[in-house]
């Protein structure tokens, strides 16, 4: 381990380099790079089968996937969503022109608190978006009960939860549509990428036209799309690092489970309730009793060159500069309580017991 190379919340899990340039070699004497070229569709399709999955339609990044769910529902109105969450939930509610109304979360799970939702129903809702935070399911089955019961639509922010199940299904396939995020912070990466995951091929169809200008399969403009496309050269770093895929989820699992052995002994620390059956151990928040708790774990982990980060702070219902503030106190006092210990492939075992050993220490 080299004591002065700093240690960061992340780094990409990437497979070995020469696999990669085989695959860029078939992309070079191909001369296509984009228009959902043959690396795209065999992705699209490779992703679907480990996920047993139907309606894949990969797109540029999360936040361009979300977009596109609101564009392809026609949703116009408000959208109930959490604040603790990356601001890039908001800002796809907004750029599409919908309100986002906040709804408070559950201090356990961190998730959208499903019993505050109804309250927050009034004639303009016209979806739900939650998130499944750190890869951790939100209430499924309660949230589908609500949305059918006021006739909704549901979109789940599913950005960190590729590898994570319901159900025994994979929890990408629950809502209208969820939309996952494959940026190079994910457990499985094509650098910048994302997908929608859709209820039915006609709403993938619809997808896909909008993410190329709106054009049916003969080019003829039928509908308001836009550019969403991802190139063959991140669709073949995502061919490569699939092959991986079980491995890094396996690796987080140890990783994770470390961290818990090593500080789940301590009352002065709270961990985000899990279904250890279910996640994909993507990220290993811990929360502190307090913000100078936290600021001061911090300094120790900062002195030693470990830089782990404050997801989600602060609550981006007090974003002032793009959302008019509606109180969520428990989102509010949670996200300046929290913070994500570094977890990677690369991380060692020794790593995780130094930053732990640091922690301890401050308590
Ligand atoms: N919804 C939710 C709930 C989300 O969390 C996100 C994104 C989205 C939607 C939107 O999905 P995308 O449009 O991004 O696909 C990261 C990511 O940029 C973002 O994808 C993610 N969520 C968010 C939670 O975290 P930062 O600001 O933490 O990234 P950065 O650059 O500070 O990276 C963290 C660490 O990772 C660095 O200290 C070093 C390491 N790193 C990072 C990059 C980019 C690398 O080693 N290599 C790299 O290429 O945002």
């Amino acid at each position: 381990m080299d004591k002065n190379k700093p240690i960061f919340v992340t780094q990409p899990s990437l497979a070995p380099l020469s696999e990669y340039v085989e695959l860029l070699e078939e992309v070079w004497d191909s001369g296509i790079l984009t228009h959902n070229g043959p690396k795209v569709q065999r992705l699209e399709a490779e992703l679907s089968k480990k996920l047993n999955l139907d309606n894949f339609s990969i797109v540029l990044n999360g936040t361009i996937a979300l977009q596109m769910a609101i564009k392809a529902l026609d949703l116009k109105g408000e959208i109930i969503t959490t604040p603790f969450t990356w601001v890039a939930t908001v800002s796809a509610i907004k750029w599409e022109g919908c309100k986002p109304v906040f709804c408070d979360i559950n201090p356990e799970t961190l998730n959208i608190d499903e019993d505050k939702i109804e309250s927050l129903i009034n004639a303009d809702t016209v979806a739900i978006m939650p998130v499944h935070v750190f890869g951790t399911a939100c209430n499924v089955s309660k949230i589908e009960e609500i949305a059918k019961k006021y006739k909704l639509k549901v979109i789940y922010d599913a950005a960190h939860a590729i590898g994570s199940s319901y159900q025994n299904k994979s929890l990408l396939s629950y809502g209208d549509i969820s939309a996952t995020s494959l940026h190079a912070t994910k457990l499985f990466n094509t650098g910048e990428g994302g997908a929608c995951i859709a209820n039915s091929p006609e709403l993938n169809e619809r997808l896909q036209r909008i993410r190329f200008f709106g054009h049916d399969k003969d080019k003829n403009v039928v509908e308001d799309g836009f550019n969403g496309k991802m190139t063959e050269i991140h669709a073949a770093l995502g061919l490569i690092n699939l092959k991986y895929f079980d491995k890094v989820l396996d690796d987080r699992r140890e990783k994770y489970l470390l961290y818990k052995e090593m500080l789940g002994g301590r009352k002065e620390l709270q961990f985000q309730r899990i279904n250890r059956n279910e996640t994909n151990f993507s990220y290993f928040p811990v929360i502190f009793q307090s913000e100078e708790k936290l600021l001061q774990v911090e300094e120790a982990l900062n002195e030693k060159s470990i830089f782990p980060r404050r997801y989600f702070y602060p609550s981006v219902n007090t974003y002032n500069e793009i959302v008019d503030y509606q109180p969520t106190p428990i989102s509010e006092d949670i996200s300046t309580r929290v913070m994500c210990l570094p977890l990677y492939y690369n991380l060692s075992p020794k790593q995780i017991k130094l930053i732990s050993k640091t922690i301890l220490l401050s308590l």
